[in-house]
C-alpha cells in the first residue's frame, strides 16, 4: 500500500473511537487506544490504523518514528468567544476588590465593554486578531473550534462577527463552527424591553440562514441577563427556523437552564456549575451534552466547580472547552483546561481525553468528522511529546504538542507553526 506518511512506534495511539456516538457515563472511563501503534494517511485521508509490526506492507513517502510519543485526534474546543475587539485587563482591579462578574456587567462593563470595542473594530482587525488566536490554539493541538458572536447585540456588528468566523474558517487550517449568540447581554437602551430585544435578534436568523453564517443559536440564560422563560421562547423559535441549539446555563446562579436545555433539545448545555440534581439526572438520560469550562470557574475565582463526577455517574457524555473570551477566561490553552478538569472536576485522564476529543466533537455536531481517528476519516492528528496520555494533564503549564496534521498537512512541526 502506497501512502504519503506513516507514523509508527507510537507509545499510545489514542483513537478515541467508541463506535457511534459520544462516550457516555461508564464508557468515559475507557480510552480506546493501541499500544505500539501506527497510523498512515494518503491524500489527507487515514488509510491505516493498527500495530507498528503490521506495517510491513506499507510503502510510505515519509516515515515518522514516534517512539516515546503519543498520538491523538486533533482536539476540539467546543466553546469559545473567538471574535472580539479589545481586552478587559482594566477590570482586574474591580475583580480583586471582590466585585462579582454580573455586577461588572450590570454597571455597563464586562460583556458590554467588549461590545463597544467590537463595534469599533474593522472586519480586518477582527480577522487578524482571530487568526492569531487560532494559530495559538493550533500549536496547543486544537484542530476544530466553535466560535460565538455576541459582542454586537445589533445587526451590523453581530453579522460582522459571523462573517469574520466564516472567512477565517475558509482559510485557516482550524475548522471553525459558528454560533449566533446575539442573546449574550441586554444593551442598556433595552432595559425592561428584553422581549423586544430578543425579537430583534430572532429577526436576524433568516439572514444568518441565507448567508450560512451560523449552525447554532445560543443564549446567556443567567440572573440579570435572560430568564429561563425568555430562553425557552427564544430557543424554540430558533429551532423552528432550522437552527441547532446551545445554552449558557447555570453558570453563576442556578436558574434551571440545565433542565431547559434537555427539554428543548439543545445539542449542548454549557457551564452547568449550578446545575440541580434534577438537571444532572436529565443530562444522564437525554441527548444534550454538558460542556464544562473549569478554566472559567478558576478565572472567576470561585470555589465550587461543575459536578462532573455526578454527570458521568448519571450517564452523561461530558465535554470540555476553554471558553476563550476576554472576560471570564482569557486563555486559548486547552491543555491547562485538561489539568483543571483533573484537579478541580476530579475527572480521570481517560475521561478528560474523551472530553476534549470525541465528546467535544459531538457537542458541536461534528462527531462524524472530528474527535476520533478511524480509517476513511480526514487525518486531523496530533503528535505529543509525552510518553503516555496521563502525562499531558499531569505535567502542566507547558505545551506538549510536537506536531499537528490537518487534513494530512503538517501545520505544526517541533511545536512551531508552519
Ligand atoms: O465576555 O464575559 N460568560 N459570556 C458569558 C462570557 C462569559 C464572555 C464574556
Ligand atoms: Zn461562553
Amino acid at each position: 500500500m502506497k501512502v504519503d506518511r506513516l507514523l509508527k512506534n507510537i507509545n499510545q495511539l489514542l483513537t478515541c473511537d467508541h463506535g457511534t456516538g459520544p462516550a457516555r457515563g461508564e464508557q468515559m472511563h475507557t480510552l480506546p487506544l493501541i499500544e505500539g501503534g501506527a497510523i498512515a494517511f494518503k491524500d489527507g485521508v487515514i488509510v491505516f490504523i493498527g500495530k507498528s509490526e503490521d506495517t510491513t506492507h506499507i510503502d510510505a513517502i515519509e516515515i515518522i518514528d514516534c517512539k516515546g510519543k503519543i498520538v491523538s485526534p486533533g482536539l476540539v474546543d467546543p466553546h469559545t468567544h473567538l471574535v472580539h475587539g479589545g481586552s478587559r485587563e482594566h477590570e482586574i482591579a474591580l475583580k480583586l476588590q471582590g466585585v462579582p462578574y454580573l455586577d461588572i456587567l450590570a454597571q455597563g462593563g464586562g460583556i458590554l465593554s467588549t461590545v463597544e470595542k467590537t463595534k469599533e473594530a474593522t472586519e480586518e482587525d477582527l480577522i487578524e486578531k482571530s487568526i492569531n488566536v487560532l494559530n495559538t490554539m493550533l500549536t496547543y493541538g486544537v484542530t476544530t473550534v466553535e466560535a460565538k458572536s455576541g459582542y454586537g447585540l445589533e445587526e451590523e456588528t453581530e453579522l460582522k462577527q459571523l462573517r469574520v468566523v466564516k472567512k477565517v474558517n475558509e482559510f485557516h487550517p482550524i475548522t471553525v463552527v459558528s454560533t449566533f449568540l446575539g442573546a449574550h447581554a441586554l444593551p442598556p437602551t433595552y432595559k425592561g424591553k428584553e422581549d423586544l430585544f430578543l425579537e430583534e435578534m430572532l429577526q436576524l436568523l433568516p439572514i444568518i440562514k441565507k448567508e450560512e453564517l451560523a449552525q447554532f443559536v445560543d443564549i446567556f440564560c443567567e440572573e440579570g441577563v435572560f430568564s429561563v422563560e425568555q430562553s425557552r421562547d427564544f430557543l424554540l423559535k430558533a429551532k423552528e427556523m432550522g437552527f441547532q441549539l446551545k445554552i449558557h446555563a447555570d453558570e453563576i446562579v442556578s436558574l434551571g437552564g440545565t433542565e431547559l436545555a434537555v427539554e428543548v433539545g439543545c445539542t449542548s448545555a454549557d457551564h452547568l456549575v449550578g446545575a440541580s440534581s434534577m438537571g444532572i439526572e436529565m443530562l444522564g438520560k437525554g441527548e444534550t451534552i454538558p460542556v464544562l469550562l473549569p478554566g472559567t470557574t478558576f478565572y472567576l475565582n470561585k470555589e465550587s466547580y461543575a459536578n462532573a463526577r455526578e454527570m458521568i455517574n448519571q450517564g452523561a457524555a461530558v465535554a470540555l472547552a476553554t471558553d476563550y473570551n476576554p472576560g471570564s477566561n482569557p486563555t486559548e490553552n486547552i491543555q491547562l483546561i485538561m489539568t483543571m478538569a483533573l484537579l478541580k472536576l476530579k475527572m480521570t485522564p481517560e475521561e478528560i481525553w474523551n472530553g476534549v476529543t470525541i465528546n467535544a466533537a459531538h457537542s458541536i455536531n461534528n462527531g462524524d468528522v472530528a474527535g476520533m481517528l478511524r480509517i476513511g476519516r480526514m487525518a486531523d492528528i496530533v503528535v505529543w511529546d509525552a510518553p503516555n496520555y496521563a502525562y499531558v494533564p499531569y505535567r502542566y503549564g507547558k505545551n506538549h504538542v510536537d506536531a499537528v496534521y490537518k487534513n494530512g498537512v503538517l501545520v505544526v512541526k517541533d511545536g512551531v507553526l508552519q
